[in-house]
């Protein structure tokens, strides 16, 4: 597992994310989540409906990303500012733009949130602290409030499978760099929640 992971990755990736201006590129936003699902992926089958997920949002926004309006998805904020002006998002609820680059980030950005609170738990736990219960607990208090009674519960069923607390500290090596990756992923995120709020795209369809 140390040898696909490693969280000194997605800390560059994020940070890579952050321009001069504090917007958010999207290639290295989507390139962290890569990171993230080939550590998925290496945790067994249980996790792979939560992996595909990823995987097929990441392609959504690859694609627009490598399309002829390409040039407009460079960042978040130009993507929110180009398909809003052009009424590309279905604002309230699924029509024409089931798919639109505005909800498919919109579903990774509350991932992110879930990732933070996580991380946090796994910062300050204690060696007898379950991480099946920090996953949950996290989900609980993220994810969950976006995802239906079935999603629920299967989620519930993988978070059985994770792995113990000691695994996890193996891949990190270093407990420090959680120091570290916290507030940088809390910064993308507070950027990318404050700009959803302020164009009120919260809840997407
Ligand atoms: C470590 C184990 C990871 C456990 C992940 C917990 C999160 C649960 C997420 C459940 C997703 C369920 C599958 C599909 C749901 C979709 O319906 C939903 C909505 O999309 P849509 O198109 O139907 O409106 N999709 C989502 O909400 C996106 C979910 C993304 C989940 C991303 C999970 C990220 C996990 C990363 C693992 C990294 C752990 C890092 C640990 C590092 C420390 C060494």
């Amino acid at each position: 597992m140390a040898d696909t992971f490693s969280l000194q990755r997605v800390l560059e990736t994020f940070r890579s994310s952050l321009s001069e201006k504090k917007e958010v590129y999207i290639k290295y936003y989507i390139a962290g989540w890569q990171e993230l699902v080939a550590f998925m992926n290496s945790l067994g089958n249980v996790f792979s409906f939560i992996s595909k997920d990823v995987v097929s949002k990441i392609q959504i926004l690859e694609n627009f990303l490598s399309g002829e309006n390409g040039s407009h998805y460079v960042t978040i904020q130009s993507m929110v500012k180009y398909e809003l002006e052009n009424e590309l998002v279905d604002l309230t609820k699924r029509g024409s733009h089931p798919e639109s680059g505005c909800r498919t980030l919109l579903r990774l950005h509350r991932a992110l949130r879930w990732l933070e609170l996580f991380l946090e738990r796994l910062r300050t736990s204690t060696e007898d602290s379950k991480t099946s219960v920090m996953c949950s607990d996290a989900y609980n208090e993220s994810l969950a409030q976006h995802h239906p009674w079935l999603i629920r519960k299967a989620v519930g069923v993988a978070f059985c499978a994770i792995p113990g607390r000691d695994t996890f500290f193996d891949v990190m090596h270093v407990v420090a760099l959680l120091g570290e990756s916290l507030p940088l992923i809390a910064e993308v995120y507070q950027i990318t929640e404050d700009l959803y709020a302020k164009n009120n795209l919260l809840e997407l369809p």
